[in-house]
């Protein structure tokens, strides 16, 4: 028999996803950012965390709990805005499920099972953070991290972080391909596949890493060409987006949403990770790379695109922004996905235009403080002499 209190919480639930969402009155000419959360772990169905049943659960429990919804691939589709989040069971293990909005801001909600995927990586211990690449090849493609334990070394907690990668034509069905091997770099995450053929191979954005949290001797953003995507290897990795002393992405990088074209290149945003005393801080930021060679990167705006802010700072990783989606619209309107604190999933919107003033006209990082200092005096003595006028 159906639990009385299902009803209830369906209809708290309801009326939670029914929520409207509003631009906020955060203000940088940039973006807007939006007052609520696109996705939280209240957003998750009730029959996919309990037992409805009253004979095998008579006080309605928690069975199968959720601990956070967050990093988010993202997908416009026949008019729709699809998200691949990132979900975390009460387990600690990370999974994928697919949710849909029409308008990209508010109502997302979770089509009926979380995705499977072909049990084909026995050592794989956990799942996260899918890319969503809508190819020319006509296959949707998901790129995903595929973490299992280390056991060359003795030490629990070590881990082996690899990319795994799935198709699919209608985000429904879903085909396993193999996972990416990097024959130069011993561990990858955040890769993202490229949307088009470079001279007529398929093309990966990736991170190399020496070690699990740290990425040691790798540089920054990795770029790579393999010809099979079925059986995808890369021998080279050109470095595109660097690591750097004193910057937002001096701990580390790696690439975030499938890179925008535009008329004047690939517009990439990333994230970017330095140390604190208080642990790492992410901050999300973009750069942009030549249509011809989408390796090369022609703009690099100063600092952060996005940073966390107010209630954003908190959560189970705090002081973290992290994207892995954004999706243009037939209007050219841009939105871009990101988790708060590896808890929740926020949305911002731009245009393409603003994007791309943004990432082609804020000025590069000098480098040094006596620097910004005379980049900023520069600023504000065009604009007192405007005032004068
Ligand atoms: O906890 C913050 C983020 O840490 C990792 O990012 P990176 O690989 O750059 O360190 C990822 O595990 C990501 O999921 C997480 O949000």
């Amino acid at each position: 028999m159906i639990h009385p209190r299902y009803n209830t919480r369906k209809e708290e639930q309801e009326k939670f996803l029914s929520i409207k969402n509003e631009k906020s009155d955060f203000y940088n000419g940039i973006y807007e950012r939006y007052k609520n959360p696109v996705l939280t772990r209240d957003h998750i169905p009730v029959e996919w965390i309990y037992d409805i049943d009253q004979d095998t659960n008579p006080y309605f429990m928690e069975r199968l709990g959720i601990n956070a919804v967050m990093n988010s691939g993202a997908l416009y589709l026949d008019g729709k805005y699809y998200l691949v989040a990132r979900i975390e069971g009460a387990d600690r293990k990370s999974f994928f499920g697919v949710a849909v909005s029409d308008n990209g801001v508010d109502n997302f909600r979770f089509t009926d099972y979380p995705i499977l995927l072909d049990d084909t990586c026995p050592e794989e211990t956990n799942v996260y953070d899918m890319r969503l690449t809508k190819h020319e090849d006509g296959y949707i493609y998901g790129v995903f991290c595929s973490e299992s334990k280390d056991t060359s070394v003795n030490d629990l907690s070590a881990a082996v972080a690899a990319a795994g990668i799935v198709r699919t034509k209608d985000l429904k069905t879903w085909e396993r391909l193999d996972n990416l091997k990097t024959l130069r770099s011993p561990q990858q995450r955040n890769v993202v596949l490229h949307p088009e053929f470079v001279n007529g191979k398929y093309a990966f954005y990736t991170r190399p890493m020496d070690d699990f949290i740290e990425t040691g001797s790798g540089g920054g953003i990795g770029f790579g060409l393999c010809d099979d995507i079925t059986h995808a290897v890369i021998d080279e990795e050109k470095m595109t987006s660097l690591r750097k002393y004193h910057t937002i992405t001096e701990a580390k990088n790696g690439a975030g949403a499938v890179p925008i074209k535009t008329d004047r290149g690939w517009i990439h945003i990333a994230h970017g990770v330095r140390n604190t005393a208080a642990g790492l801080r992410y901050v999300i930021y973009a750069f942009a790379t030549a249509l011809d060679d989408p390796s090369r990167v022609i703009a690099e705006p100063s600092g952060l695109l996005i940073g966390p802010r107010g209630w954003e700072r908190v959560g189970d990783v705090s002081n973290v922004v992290f994207t892995n989606g954004a999706i243009v619209n037939g209007k050219n309107e841009v939105y871009i996905y990101y988790a708060a604190s590896d808890t929740r999933v926020h949305v911002a919107t731009t245009t393409i235009d603003r994007i791309t003033d943004f990432v082609f006209n804020t000025p590069a990082d000098p480098g040094r403080s006596v620097q910004c200092v005379a980049q900023r005096c520069d600023l504000i003595k065009k604009n007192l002499e405007l005032l004068k006028k």
